[in-house]
C-alpha cells in the first residue's frame, strides 16, 4: 500500500461571528498540531458563498478568520495560512470530484438537509455540492489529518470514499503516472477532547452556531469581558448542583456542555473538572468559568482586533500563504490531469 507523508489541513468559513465552538472544536487543535506536523489552514471563502453573502462583509470576515488564526497562535511563516479563492485548484479538483462522487452519497449528508431545511428546491447547487469541494480542499494537498468539530465527521467520511473511488477508478493510470497503487490518502479526522461539539448556551441540545439568531447562544471570540460574563451568567442550567462523577451529567445537556467548555479551556478532562466542582452550585461554577473564559479569550479577542486594523499585514499573509499553497496544489492537479487523460 502507498504511504503518504503526514500533513494537516483544515478550514474555517468566513461567515461572521467566530465563536467558542469554532475555537475549541477546531482552532485550538490547529495551534497544537503545528508543534508536530506541517499544517495548512484555509479560510474557506468559496464555501461561504454557498449561501448569500454581502461582499463587503465577506471581505471583512475573511480578514477576521485570518486574524483569529494568527491571534490564537498559528505561525503563518512556519505553516500556511491562506484563503481558498486564491488557489483555483480547489475549485478545479472539486469539479473532478463532482464526477467521482455519487448522488446517493451526497443525498445522505445531514448538514445539507439541516441547512436547506424545508426549502430544498431553493438551496444553491453549491450548498449541495459543499462536501465535494471540502474533499478537494483536503486532497489537493494529499493531506492525511484533518482537525474538525464532530459536525464535520460525515463530510470527512465522504472525502475518504471519494479518495478511494478515485484510486480504484484510475488505478492503471495512477501506476503509470506516479508508480504507486494509490494517489490520494485516506484523510483521518482528528476529533478529540471534551469539546468536539460545543452546544448553544440557550439550549444544550443545539450546536453553538454562527447563524443562531440569539447572540446569547454563543460566546464570540471578539466579545469583551463584560459580554462574556453576561452570557455565561445567563446560560441555561438546571436546578441541581454539579455531580462529582461523569455519569451524573447524563440527561443534563446544559451542565454537560458547560463542564466540557471549562475542561477544554483549561486543557483538562471533564472528570477533573467534576472532581474540583462536584456538588458546587452553578453560581460558583459559572463565576470560575467566567474568569477562565475571560483569561483565555480576552487576549485573543484583543489581538484579533489589533490585527484586523492592519489590513495590509493580513492581506500579505494571505497572498504569501496562497502562493505557497498554489505550488503544492498545482502539482496535484497536473498529476490528476495526466491520470484522467487530459492534454496539458
Ligand atoms: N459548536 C461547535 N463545536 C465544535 N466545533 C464546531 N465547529 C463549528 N461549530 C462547532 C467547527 O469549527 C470549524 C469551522 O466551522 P465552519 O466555519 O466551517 O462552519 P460551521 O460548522 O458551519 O460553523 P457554524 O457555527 O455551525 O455555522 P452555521 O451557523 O452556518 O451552521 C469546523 O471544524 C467545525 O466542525
Amino acid at each position: 500500500m502507498a504511504t503518504f507523508p503526514e500533513l494537516v489541513f483544515s478550514g474555517v468559513q468566513p461567515t461572521g461571528n467566530l465563536h467558542l465552538g469554532n475555537y475549541l472544536g477546531a482552532i485550538t487543535k490547529f495551534v497544537d498540531l503545528q508543534e508536530t506536523h506541517d499544517c495548512i489552514y484555509c479560510v474557506v471563502d468559496l464555501h461561504a458563498i454557498t449561501v448569500a453573502q454581502n461582499p463587503a462583509e465577506l471581505t471583512s470576515n475573511i480578514r477576521e478568520v485570518t486574524a483569529a488564526f494568527i491571534a490564537a497562535g498559528i505561525d503563518p511563516k512556519k505553516h500556511i495560512i491562506f484563503n481558498q479563492s486564491q488557489v483555483a485548484e480547489h475549485a478545479e479538483l472539486a469539479w473532478v470530484f463532482n464526477c467521482i462522487a455519487r448522488i446517493g452519497w451526497l443525498n445522505r449528508m445531514t448538514q445539507f438537509k439541516e441547512k436547506a431545511g424545508k426549502d430544498r428546491e431553493n438551496a444553491s447547487v453549491g450548498l449541495y455540492a459543499y462536501p465535494t469541494l471540502m474533499a478537494a480542499d483536503i486532497l489537493v494537498y494529499r493531506a492525511t489529518h484533518v482537525p474538525v468539530g464532530e459536525d464535520q465527521k460525515q463530510h470527512l467520511e465522504l472525502a475518504r470514499d471519494i479518495a478511494q473511488k478515485f484510486n480504484n477508478d484510475f488505478a492503471e493510470t495512477i501506476r503509470n503516472v506516479v508508480g504507486a497503487d494509490a494517489y490520494f490518502p485516506q484523510p483521518e479526522p482528528l476529533i478529540q477532547g471534551p469539546a468536539t461539539r460545543v452546544m448553544s448556551l440557550r439550549d444544550g441540545t443545539k450546536k453553538m452556531s454562527k447563524s443562531d439568531p440569539s447572540d446569547y447562544s454563543r460566546i464570540n471570540l471578539t466579545d469583551d469581558a463584560d459580554t462574556i460574563a453576561q452570557k455565561v451568567r445567563k446560560a441555561k442550567t438546571d436546578p441541581e448542583p454539579l455531580p462529582s462523577e461523569l455519569p451524573g451529567l447524563a440527561k443534563r445537556p446544559e451542565a454537560d456542555n458547560l463542564v466540557g467548555i471549562f475542561a477544554a479551556l483549561n486543557k483538562q478532562s471533564k472528570e477533573d473538572v467534576l472532581t474540583q466542582f462536584g456538588s458546587a452550585n452553578f453560581s460558583t461554577f459559572k463565576s470560575a468559568l467566567v474568569d477562565l473564559a475571560v483569561s483565555k479569550l480576552g487576549p485573543i479577542g484583543a489581538e484579533m482586533k489589533r490585527l484586523q486594523a492592519d489590513k495590509s499585514y493580513i492581506d500579505g499573509v494571505l497572498s504569501d500563504g496562497s502562493a505557497r499553497a498554489k505550488v503544492l496544489a498545482a502539482g496535484t492537479m497536473q498529476d490528476v490531469k495526466d491520470m484522467l487523460g487530459f492534454i496539458r
